[in-house]
């Protein structure tokens, strides 16, 4: 099944034409406690396994989306406030998305996206791009899609965003289907006001391999990747259970490895994929270092060198002084 016919199954029946002139919408970035690495679908962003995040609060994307004058060659693209030319890569991967969505060949599309995610904190913005994009969407042409459906439209332009579109803790379920009209992000009703996500940027230099093409790469030829979902349902049970409990201790080490267990696949891919540099593993000997002298505080990491620090508001006096350059997010705040 191809993307855009998954989302004509997702919206049919519904209006195709916009209902209003212009609509805004936002969604707050995520970070992974238990990680998506590898898919079932590549065109559908349908993974191998669950996935469990938070999400950022403040930090996240604001989109408005409306209809471009008649006759606009392309569509009209620009990120905070500074326009994209069509080739550009941001460009063309709004667009690939407003196609699912496009009422006819000739319609043109005026994007306007602005990140509250400071672009060199570290943290990803396309999960809470796609996400508003397609609540923006929604609001255009007046669909009223329940949160599931758009969690769908919104994975369809980045997996990630299947968990942007609530605040919280949320789960995002591998489905079975083919169409994946069973794989969207389901938000958990516990709230966590102590929680805190810090930011450590080591390294803004250019990633190595994508995610896209590593998780190809490792579910192809990691001699052990056959293992990841039964670890990912072993610590999804314990997440689960941790934030029930508001089990800090228990959080923090099942995201931490279940990160390094991420790592420890990208390492046996073939070629091998090496996200960490030096800082990154002086980073994680800090945070181990921290611990052993009584700070409460744990680390997560993603597709490449920066570090995540987990903890709660109680440690954040010592977290700070330990790791004076890592931004803070208080998730429910
Ligand atoms: C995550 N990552 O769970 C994991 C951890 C990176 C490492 O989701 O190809 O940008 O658009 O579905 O969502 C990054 O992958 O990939 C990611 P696509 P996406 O947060």
């Amino acid at each position: 099944m191809t993307p855009r016919e998954a989302a004509d199954l997702l919206l049919a029946g519904r209006p195709r034409v916009p209902a209003v002139a212009a609509a805004e919408a936002y969604a707050p970035a995520n970070i992974a406690l238990a990680k998506y690495w590898g898919k079932r679908d590549e065109a559908l962003n349908l993974p191998t396994a669950p996935s469990l995040s938070v999400s950022l609060g403040p930090l996240g994307s604001h989109v408005r989306l409306s209809a471009a004058e008649p006759g606009a060659a392309h569509d009209g693209v620009s990120l905070n406030g500074a326009p994209l030319g069509p080739e550009t890569a941001f460009a063309r991967r709004a667009s690939a998305w407003l196609d699912l969505v496009r009422p006819d060949p000739d319609f043109r599309f005026e994007l306007q996206a602005r990140n509250t995610v400071p672009t060199a904190a570290g943290f990803a913005s396309s999960a809470s791009g796609f996400a508003a994009l397609a609540k923006a969407a929604d609001a255009l042409f007046g669909w009223n899609l329940p949160m599931e459906s758009l969690s769908v439209l919104a994975r369809l332009g980045s997996g990630s965003a299947a968990r942007s579109l609530a605040d919280g803790f949320v789960e995002w379920r591998a489905g079975e289907r083919a169409d994946g009209m069973d794989s969207f992000g389901v938000p958990l009703p516990e709230r966590w006001p102590s929680l805190r996500v810090g930011a450590c940027v080591l390294s803004s230099r250019e990633k190595p391999v994508g995610s896209r093409e590593g998780m190809r790469r490792s579910v192809s030829s990691c001699p052990f990747y056959g293992g990841w979902p039964g670890l990912v349902a072993r610590d999804l049970a314990a997440l689960r259970s941790a934030i029930a409990n508001r089990d800090m201790a228990l959080l923090g080490a099942t995201a931490e490895a279940n990160c390094l267990a991420m790592h420890a696949l990208m390492l046996a891919t073939r070629p091998p994929i090496l996200y960490a540099l030096p800082e990154t593993l002086g980073t994680v000997r800090a945070v181990w270092a921290a611990r052993e002298e009584g700070v409460p505080v744990w680390f997560t990491m993603d597709a490449g060198p920066n570090v995540k620090l987990l903890f709660e508001e109680a440690a954040e006096p010592a977290v700070r002084s330990r790791f004076p350059g890592a931004t803070v997010v208080a998730p429910f705040a």
